[in-house]
């Protein structure tokens, strides 16, 4: 019996080891033997027997402690955003970026990241998060390393598309890719399912993946080496990313904090996104699907919903925070999701069946940290999700919200926007109002039609 025959029985795959066996042609053993590699025989057996799995917390659910989004005009919190640039300056922070997504819901064949989405230039997501990055390291004099996940499918295009724009005027030594792990996904019998180009049928791991990911790329260390203490982690799909915002990495700082999160009020009780919460005293995020509805619609004395903060998934992390997890191998559990899965059928022909999918979430780590924080942002200064093709949180969407906020900054700088007019403002021109503001000048005091500021 071949090794990877023996494996397969071992693990109770027999269906696939006698398909070894036999040398059919729906096999390939050099994918098949690929496939393997990418996950230990524990986790997988755990896996097929359903353990590691996520279970909603038992314990006791209570609002979380959040710092409003009006502290932000505050004399304390200069002082906080001070320390966050202070950190910036002294090289302290990495970003890490997480595109692993392929952009199925809106019909995209390749990385999310390559969607145009500025409302003039119809810049891709990827240009609009490396000039931010670009436009932090001129206004404070630093290299920032900028590392991105990517996935199986989309690792190559996403370094081509990096190479091909000349890495937006982004230092490459600085530019660091990583693909996130694997896993494969099972029939609900618990058997593994055999691709279509003979091997098995796999998804990427999720975002809580990257933890792993960055130390499996040996680029945890890496960061370490050049003294990088926190990571500033967000999702490749929002244009409106307030990149590395020294008010956040302050806070963090000042609070001896281990993984922090960023929320912006939910719009409505039933807004189906993750809320911050506390259980038995530690600090996570509830799934909209798991928080009871005893919780999602109990209000406060303003009619408000007690559990509002909703996580929008941008993070930092202490560096050290994700070493420990990853060096006690501390696994983030696995959420299940039931989805079609093209396989073929035993004569080869192509078919869907229903499978489990695999996933497991970053913000999972949360409760792990012993301190965290939580800090309230206005949606529409900080948030422009694209998820769908049209309608909320589209690329249309995104494009009206990105077009709004560029104008009240240009009608701050005391310029006058005629309706139905587009703007946009280069990360590189100015980063936030505050850079505007110092350069009003330079700004047309009547903008009659689609302008650019660069
Ligand atoms: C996520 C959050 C949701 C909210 C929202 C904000 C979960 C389960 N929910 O919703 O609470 O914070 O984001 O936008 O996370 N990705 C990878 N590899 C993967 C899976 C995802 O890199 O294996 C990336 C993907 O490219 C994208 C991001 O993670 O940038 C989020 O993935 P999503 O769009 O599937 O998350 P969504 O909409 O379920």
């Amino acid at each position: 019996m071949s090794m990877l025959e023996e494996r397969l029985r071992e693990i109770g795959q027999d269906h696939i080891a006698d398909l070894v066996k036999i040398g059919s042609p729906l096999i390939s053993l050099k994918r098949l033997e690929q496939d393997l590699q990418e996950i230990d025989s524990k986790t997988l057996v755990d896996l097929i027997k359903g353990k590691g799995m996520f279970t909603p917390p038992k314990g006791e659910i209570e609002p979380p402690e959040v710092i409003p989004a009006a502290f932000a005009v505050t004399q304390d919190a200069r002082v906080s955003r001070d320390r966050g640039e202070t950190l910036i300056t002294q090289g302290k922070v990495a970003v890490v970026m997480v595109a692993g997504g392929q952009g199925s819901r809106l019909g995209l064949g390749g990385p999310k990241g390559e969607l145009e989405i500025s409302p003039v230039k119809k810049k891709s997501l990827f240009q609009l998060h490396s000039e931010k990055i670009l436009a932090l390291e001129r206004r404070y004099n630093v290299e920032i390393p900028f590392l991105i996940m990517t996935s199986r499918a989309n690792d190559t295009e996403t370094r081509r598309f990096f190479e091909y724009n000349a890495f937006f005027g982004l230092d490459r030594d600085n530019v660091h890719f990583f693909v996130q792990g694997m896993i494969p996904s099972i029939t609900k019998e618990g058997k593994l399912v055999i691709s279509r180009d003979g091997g098995l049928f796999m998804n990427p791991d999720g975002h809580g993946g990257t933890l792993d990911a960055l130390a499996k790329s040996g680029l945890l260390k890496m960061i370490g080496d050049r003294g990088v203490d926190l990571v500033f982690y967000f999702q490749v799909d929002n244009p409106l990313i307030k990149m590395c915002d020294p008010l956040f990495i302050g806070l963090h700082a000042e609070k001896g904090a281990q993984m922090s999160s960023k929320v912006v009020e939910k719009r409505g009780f039933d807004e189906k996104v993750g809320v911050i919460a506390k259980v038995d005293g530690r600090t996570r995020v509830i799934e909209y699907s798991d928080l009871g509805e005893e919780y999602m619609y109990l209000e406060d004395i303003d009619g408000r919903p007690v559990y509002r903060a909703g996580s929008i998934a941008i993070h930092v992390l202490d560096r050290k925070f994700i070493e420990d997890i990853v060096l006690k191998q501390t696994n983030l559990p696995y959420h299940k999701a039931i989805k079609s899965i093209p396989t073929i059928d035993q004569d080869g022909r192509p078919v869907e069946i229903m499978g489990i999918k695999f996933e497991k979430f970053i913000f999972d780590a949360l409760p792990f940290a012993e301190r965290s924080l939580t800090l309230e942002v206005k949606r529409e200064e900080e948030f422009a999700p694209v998820k769908n093709k049209t309608g909320e949180d589209s690329v249309e969407s995104a494009i009206i919200l990105q077009n709004r906020l560029f104008r009240s900054w240009l009608e701050r700088a005391g310029s006058m926007v005629e309706d139905d007019v587009k703007v946009e403002i280069s990360p590189l021109f100015a980063l936030d109002v505050e850079d505007l503001l110092s350069r009003a000048s330079e700004v047309p005091s009547r903008i009659s039609q689609d302008l650019y500021i660069e």
